[in-house]
C-alpha cells in the first residue's frame, strides 16, 4: 500500500470537514493477472500525477489489503500450495466497497498491509482521502458493488507467458519460495482462477493497457486525461465538482 504526495492538506482538510465544499474523489480500478504490471501501471500514475500541481491529492488501495484472515486449517493449505488466493472467496470485498465509499464521504479508513512471505497482516495504514484514488488488483472489476464505485476502469493485459515468467521471478526471489511450489500453484490454482475469474472481467474495463507497465504512451495518455477530470481552478469552491462526466453505462 502506498499513501503519499499531499501537497495541500489545508485544503483538503476543509473538504473532508464540509461536505458541500469537498468533491468527489475520483475512483480508477485497475485490474489484471498476476504480475501483468498492474502495480508498476499504479505506481507510474501515481507518480505522474503526484508530481502536478493541479492534482491535489492521489492514494492508492491494494486489494491484498482486504484478503480474509485464514483459519488454521487455511493456514495448512498455504504450506502445501493448495489455497486458493486467486478465489473471489479469499476477498473481503465488502469491506472494500466501504472502504471506498468512507474516502468517497472524506473519512480516513484504516486497512491491513499485506506480508507476501508470511501470508497475512503485518500492520495498518491509514488512508486519507484524496481527489484520486486508484484501486488495484486481480479482481478489482469482480464484485458489482465495487466495481459500481468506479470512475475509470483500466485492465493491464500481458501475454501468461511474461506473467509466469515476472512470477516466477518475483515470488522465488521476493517473496523467498520454492520454485517447485511456485509452479504447482501457478498450474493448479492462478491459471484456472485468472481464466475462471479474472479474465471474464476485462470487459468491465474501459481502457485495456497492453503490455502493462512498460507502456508510457497509454500510460501519458491517461494521466493527461485524468489530470483533465480532476482539474478545478483554486480557490473556486463552487466549481470544484469533479465528477461532471456521465458515469459509463456498462458498469
Ligand atoms: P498480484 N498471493 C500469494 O502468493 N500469497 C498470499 O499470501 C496472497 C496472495 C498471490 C496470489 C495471487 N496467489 O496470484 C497474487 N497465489 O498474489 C496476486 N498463489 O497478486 O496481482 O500482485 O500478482
Ligand atoms: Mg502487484
Amino acid at each position: 500500500v502506498c499513501t503519499l504526495a499531499v501537497t495541500d492538506p489545508g485544503d483538503s482538510d476543509i473538504m473532508a470537514r464540509d461536505p458541500i465544499r469537498r468533491k468527489q474523489p475520483f475512483i480508477i480500478g485497475v485490474a489484471g493477472g498476476t504480475a501483468s504490471g498492474k502495480s508498476l501501471v499504479t505506481a507510474k500514475i501515481f507518480e505522474r500525477l503526484a508530481a502536478t500541481s493541479n492534482s491535489k491529492q492521489v492514494v492508492t488501495l491494494s486489494v491484498e489489503s482486504f484478503y480474509r484472515d485464514l483459519s488454521d486449517d487455511e493456514k495448512k493449505k498455504v504450506i502445501s500450495g493448495d489455497y486458493d488466493f486467486d478465489h473471489p472467496g479469499a476477498f473481503k470485498f465488502s469491506a472494500l466497497a466501504d472502504a471506498i465509499q468512507s474516502l468517497q464521504r472524506g473519512d480516513p479508513v484504516k486497512v491491513g498491509e499485506y506480508d507476501f512471505v508470511n501470508h497475512c497482516k503485518k500492520g495498518d495504514t491509514i488512508i486519507e482521502p484524496a481527489d484520486v484514488i486508484i484501486v488495484e488488483g486481480i479482481l478489482v472489476f469482480y464484485d458489482e458493488r465495487v466495481r459500481k464505485l468506479m470512475d475509470m476502469k483500466l485492465f493491464v493485459d500481458a501475454d501468461a507467458d511474461i506473467r509466469l515468467a515476472r512470477r516466477v521471478e518475483r515470488d522465488t526471489v521476493e517473496r523467498m519460495r520454492d520454485l517447485n511450489h511456485v509452479l504447482k500453484q501457478y498450474i493448479g490454482k492462478v491459471k484456472p482462477a485468472f481464466e475462471e475469474f479474472c479474465l471474464p472481467t476485462k470487459k468491465y474495463a474501459d481502457v485495456i493497457i497492453p503490455r502493462g507497465g512498460e507502456n508510457d504512451v497509454a500510460i501519458d495518455l491517461l494521466v493527461q486525461h485524468i489530470q483533465e477530470l480532476v482539474r478545478t481552478p483554486r480557490g473556486s469552491p463552487e466549481t470544484s465538482v469533479i465528477s461532471e462526466s456521465p458515469r459509463p453505462a456498462n458498469r
